[in-house]
């Protein structure tokens, strides 16, 4: 590793936007294929390697492949484990999780099943020591519909009250291009009613505007992408107005974004919009596995992009902590962590 990239590497994160099934990496996909060779998957059908390039469409099929891998308790155990291992051997200190519970027929797998074996994964992490407070927001797939997010609430309810704090929030996430929010309207304000934070993806792909300002009136606690919420980029002052107003951080993922093909090239990712404006942005990496990336080096682009000092990455890093769901207390504790390692890192 370079000398700049030990920095990176070194310096403590805090990973807000991270899909279970699209961090899993190489080393986990080789495990899941030996267990399931009949399948016939290889790795070019589960990650977007370097230079290479999909429509958002093309990154959606990535998904199915590697759900056909992920299939029973025991394969969301060994993923969610190793993925939390990952993030901390990154220098990731704080990690909320996302994923979609599922149901499978044929392995017997049930949507509770899905989010106990996630929390189980969690806890044995703690249990070994390893160094990152981790926990879960349940997602919600807008493609679903109205029935299966209310039921999917319910879930997140009763595993908030019961999860020992690990169960903090919901998402909406799935492919942009399909369903509407305003479907979904009442089950976010259900979950949002009883507690549950909200982090939504907004504006992933263009003409999401009326979806985008309806679902900003809630307002959520978070937003994942906002690629086209400025008026740059065929968005409305107005929205801006709406996420500034109420001051609601970006989940920003800069590789997942330009290799996905929403934003033409680093340099013109949104990242610059919302930082020149002094918004609460938080780097994160959206699927590691997939994008082939880590957080560090979503740092390291930022600012080799941007031009961001050492103590502006830094900044970027700390200023995540008052982003995240987990309550005060435990955001006291992080940042007295970042005050400790700072000498270590510089
Ligand atoms: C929207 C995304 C996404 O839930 O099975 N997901 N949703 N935009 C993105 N940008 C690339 N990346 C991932 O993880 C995979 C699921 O996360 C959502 C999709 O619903 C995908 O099926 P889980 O752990």
């Amino acid at each position: 590793m370079d000398h700049a990239a030990v920095f990176y590497q070194e310096l403590p994160k805090v990973e807000l936007h991270a899909h279970l099934n699209g961090s899993v990496s190489f080393q986990t996909i080789e495990k899941l294929i030996s267990r399931k060779p009949q399948l016939n998957i290889e790795h070019s059908m589960t990650a977007i390697g370097k230079g290479q390039r999909r429509t958002l469409d093309e990154c959606f099929e990535v998904f199915k492949v590697i759900h056909k891998l992920v299939d029973t308790e025991e394969d969301i155990l060994m993923v969610a484990t190793d993925v939390i291992k990952e993030f901390a051997a990154d220098g990731v200190k704080y990690l909320e999780l996302r994923s979609t519970p599922r149901e499978e027929k044929d392995t017997g797998l049930t949507k509770k099943n899905y989010i106990e074996t996630v929390i189980k994964a969690i806890q044995q992490c703690k249990n070994e020591g390893v160094d990152i407070d981790v926990r879960f927001l349940v997602a919600i797939d807008r493609r679903n519909g109205t029935e299966v997010a209310m039921e999917t609430v319910k879930l997140a309810e009763d595993f908030m009250l019961s999860s020992d704090g690990l169960v903090v929030g919901l998402d909406l996430s799935g492919d942009p291009t399909v369903g509407n929010g305003k479907y979904l309207l009442p089950a976010l304000e259900k979950g949002k009613n009883c507690g549950l934070k909200l982090s939504l993806h907004l504006s992933e792909v263009p003409s999401q505007l009326e979806e985008s300002d309806l679902l900003l009136n809630l307002p959520p606690d978070r937003i994942g992408h906002g690629t086209f919420l400025h008026p740059e980029v065929g968005g409305s002052q107005s929205l801006v107005d709406k996420v500034v107003k109420n001051n609601i951080p970006l989940e920003l993922c800069l590789t997942s974004n330009v290799k996905g093909q929403t934003v033409p090239c680093y340099s013109q990712h949104h990242f610059n919009y919302w930082y020149q404006l002094g918004h609460p942005s938080v780097i994160c990496t959206d699927d590691k596995g997939v994008f082939c990336t880590d957080l560090s080096q979503e740092y390291q682009l930022a600012a080799s992009t941007f031009g961001l000092s050492k103590e502006d990455i830094w900044k970027l890093s700390q200023q995540a902590i008052d982003c995240i769901f987990a309550p005060e207390d435990v955001k006291q504790q992080l940042k007295h962590k970042w005050k400790e390692l700072y000498p270590q890192v510089f």
